[in-house]
């Protein structure tokens, strides 16, 4: 069952973040914005289709370990416990941990309230009785829990390697706010990817199809329709490099030739070759992995990898 509960943001609410968002990633040097606003209706629809692609493993891997896997954790949890997932849900990873725990109430928070709604009523519809409470917000800022699971124990659902978007610092800092956010007693399920041949990295961020320079490039698509910018998207070309010295992966937006554009009555230039970083992928060893949940506040119990050991996923407590 689909349920409608008060903490529900107004739709408007993103836009003057949006706004905000890239006119300040626009102003800086080096210009960077920040990877969430890649997920309008078109952009969460690019993003599905990169998880098919045959150069981008971690769907898939973290799939297969869930099929392996899940049906270990109900024997580690303990109690039923309302699922708390950052991220909307997807349909393929979500209803392979309810299956195996079968849980009090799942409770979705995702910034993308469209795409929230659609992914929250499939999955009502295919698990009668439980309890569905979406929540539209972004995960990083403040938000609360549904008051029905007020008197429930919790298990946080974080898959995908969603933690890789941000620095080890601001990635604690989530760790910790989740920790509090979800509360003593309770435990989180997170999928991390591993560092790896960088080849192997960069043709997961820079695909044969041109669809992650598509799911790219759209953001400045968003911009121009969102916020009256007129880019030339022709002049720029997608960019998937490895850091080595910051172990991510940075994707960026490089202008072909010298640019001046608008967005929002901002005017802005850019040199030949400048680009514009619009996220960093973290990747962490075996070890990193553990450290990042320590400094966090959770205790690893358990963790999982496939046998190549491209891709983790790693069970923690409070
Ligand atoms: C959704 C952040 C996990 O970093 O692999 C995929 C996003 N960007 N291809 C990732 C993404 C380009 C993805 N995360």
């Amino acid at each position: 069952m689909l349920l409608d509960h008060p903490p529900t943001l107004p739709r408007e609410a993103a836009d003057p973040a949006f706004r905000h968002d890239i006119l300040a990633g626009l102003s800086r040097t080096p210009k960077a914005t920040p990877p969430i606003w890649f997920y309008d209706q078109r952009g969460s629809e690019l993003f599905e289709a990169i998880t098919d692609l045959p150069e981008y493993y971690p769907t898939r891997t973290e799939i297969g370990l869930l099929e392996r896997h899940a049906g270990e954790l109900p024997g580690l949890i303990g109690r039923r416990r309302a699922v708390v997932e950052f991220g909307a849900g997807s349909a393929r990873k979500t209803p392979l941990l309810l299956r195996a725990i079968d849980p009090a109430a799942y409770v979705p928070i995702d910034i993308s309230g469209d795409f929230l709604q659609s992914s929250s009523a499939a999955l009502a519809a295919a698990f009668p009785g439980l309890p569905v409470l979406p929540v539209v917000g972004d995960f990083l800022g403040d938000l609360a829990l549904p008051s029905a699971i007020a008197d429930l124990p919790r298990l946080g659902f974080f898959p995908g390697s969603t933690i890789g978007n941000m620095a080890p610092d601001a990635a604690v800092d989530l760790l910790r706010a989740i920790r509090r956010l979800l509360g003593e007693g309770s435990m989180l399920l997170i999928g991390m990817d591993r560092i790896k041949d960088p080849d192997r990295l960069i043709a997961a961020y820079d695909d044969s199809q041109g669809v992650t320079a598509a799911f790219n490039l759209n953001l400045l698509t968003r911009i121009n329709r969102e916020l009256g910018g007129d880019v030339p998207l022709d002049a720029f070309v997608h960019r998937a490099i490895w850091n080595d010295g910051k172990a991510r992966i940075e994707m960026h937006l490089e202008a072909g030739r010298a640019l001046d554009f608008h967005v929002a009555g901002r005017r802005f230039h850019m040199a030949a070759g400048e680009t514009i970083h619009t996220e960093s992928s973290h990747k962490y060893g075996m070890r990193d992995a553990r450290l990042l949940l320590r400094a966090g506040h959770w205790d690893p119990v358990r963790e999982w990898t496939d046998p190549e050991g491209l891709f983790s996923m790693i069970l923690a407590r409070a």
